[in-house]
């Protein structure tokens, strides 16, 4: 980190200091860690408890609806995620952060039934002037040592190579663009136009924490967005089951061919890049898009050793809010907070975490066009 900052005091071009101003900013936002060489990954596996049947609650619905909401029962489940990475579609990367297996319990609560979209972000920007992390300059405090002409609004977007890369380095299909933001999701020439149903990118954790604050509701806790995700089904490897796609049907919105060439996804499942909210069959609670499409923020600091600790505890974690602070082994000085479900980038051959148990994290202040949210409400007492 101070190598770089350094690297920028003494002036880089630009092209080069706006890599560096999103490195500083934080940027993974779908790279993760692990190799099933590590030896936590084996004294893991040795010990890995199972998947129990889940107990879901039967208090009735409350009566009140809420609009584009659906409510989830709450209950008690198995959280986390087995290594996927010896199963078929289940890619390279073991996910030892989303072990070990430990039991949860949350209470009853609602859900937006879709990510946010940029009609409803649009309505929230309308009514507060709110202007969002990636359409603020970066200011002198935050970057000191940079040059003047370097502290540009912007924020990263996905910018394919022409032909394929080594999957090692994500600073090959990653940019930082100034001018991006919610906006303009890919640059200064993108905008919203016929993209009203098209969920929010952009938006940093703070910018989509001041959506759900406005809105009256909260960000889901990570055990929220998973008991959620799973739909009431256990122990399955995805939202909707155990075959990624079912009857040869796609259910969700990820990345098909090689990765990430330009023009590579080759849109089998409907769509090459993000997608309208709701084009794709619901899980059992009624939820879109909860694999696939867009990331969604959740409320929990990150730390990879968090299931340990919970486990370690010995009984039922109920309605974990996550650790008190974020600890990423990879990113160390990086605050991050997880983000769930995948994107529209995700794919067997670099990312699958699009499958349920799995977790992703970013730093807090940075955004890309494939992140977004949704939000909770608790259930009225
Ligand atoms: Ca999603």
């Amino acid at each position: 980190m101070i190598k770089l900052r350094n690297m920028l005091l003494v002036g880089l071009a630009l092209a080069i200091a706006v890599c560096l101003i999103w490195r500083l900013r934080g940027s993974k936002v779908d790279d993760f860690a692990g190799t099933s060489s590590d030896p936590m990954s084996r004294s893991v596996r040795k010990s890995q408890p199972a998947f129990e049947a889940s107990i879901i609650n039967s208090y009735p619905e409350p009566a009140s609806s809420t609009e584009g909401m659906v409510y989830i029962p709450g209950g008690e489940f198995s959280m986390g995620s087995l290594d996927p990475s010896n199963m078929m579609c289940g890619g390279d990367q073991p996910m030892n952060d989303a072990r070990p297996l430990h039991r949860v319990y949350v209470d009853g609560f609602f859900m937006d039934s879709t990510e946010v979209t940029n009609e409803q972000f649009e309505q929230f920007a309308k009514a507060t002037g709110y202007l969002t992390v990636a359409e603020r300059r970066p200011t002198r405090e935050e970057f000191p040592t940079a040059p003047e002409e370097n502290l540009i609004a912007g924020s990263v977007v996905f910018s394919p190579p022409p032909r394929s890369v080594p999957l090692n380095n994500h600073f090959q299909w990653w940019r930082y663009v100034p001018g991006a933001n919610w906006r303009h999701p890919t640059g200064p020439d993108s905008d919203l136009r016929t993209r009203e149903r098209y969920p929010v990118v952009q938006v940093a954790y703070e910018d989509a924490a001041a959506y759900a604050k406005w809105a009256g509701k909260r960000l889901p806790t990570e055990a929220e967005f998973e008991f959620a995700a799973r739909g009431g089904l256990a122990g399955k490897l995805y939202s909707w089951g155990d075959e990624l796609k079912p009857g040869g049907k796609w259910q969700a919105n990820i990345y098909q061919g090689v990765f990430p060439v330009r023009n590579g996804d080759t849109g089998e499942d409907g769509f090459k890049g993000i997608a309208p909210v709701a084009q794709f069959q619901p899980n059992a609670y009624g939820l879109f898009d909860v694999a696939g499409n867009v990331w969604e923020w959740c409320s929990d600091w990150y730390r990879a050793d968090y299931y340990s600790a919970l486990a370690q505890e010995g009984r039922i974690a109920r309605n974990p809010r996550g650790p008190s602070s974020s600890l990423d082994p990879s990113e160390p000085n990086e605050p991050k907070r997880v983000q769930r479900g995948g994107s529209f980038l995700c794919t067997d051959q670099y990312c699958t975490r699009y499958m349920v148990g799995t977790r992703g994290k970013g730093e807090v202040r940075s955004a890309s066009n494939h992140l977004g949210f949704r939000c909770v409400k608790d259930r009225p007492q």
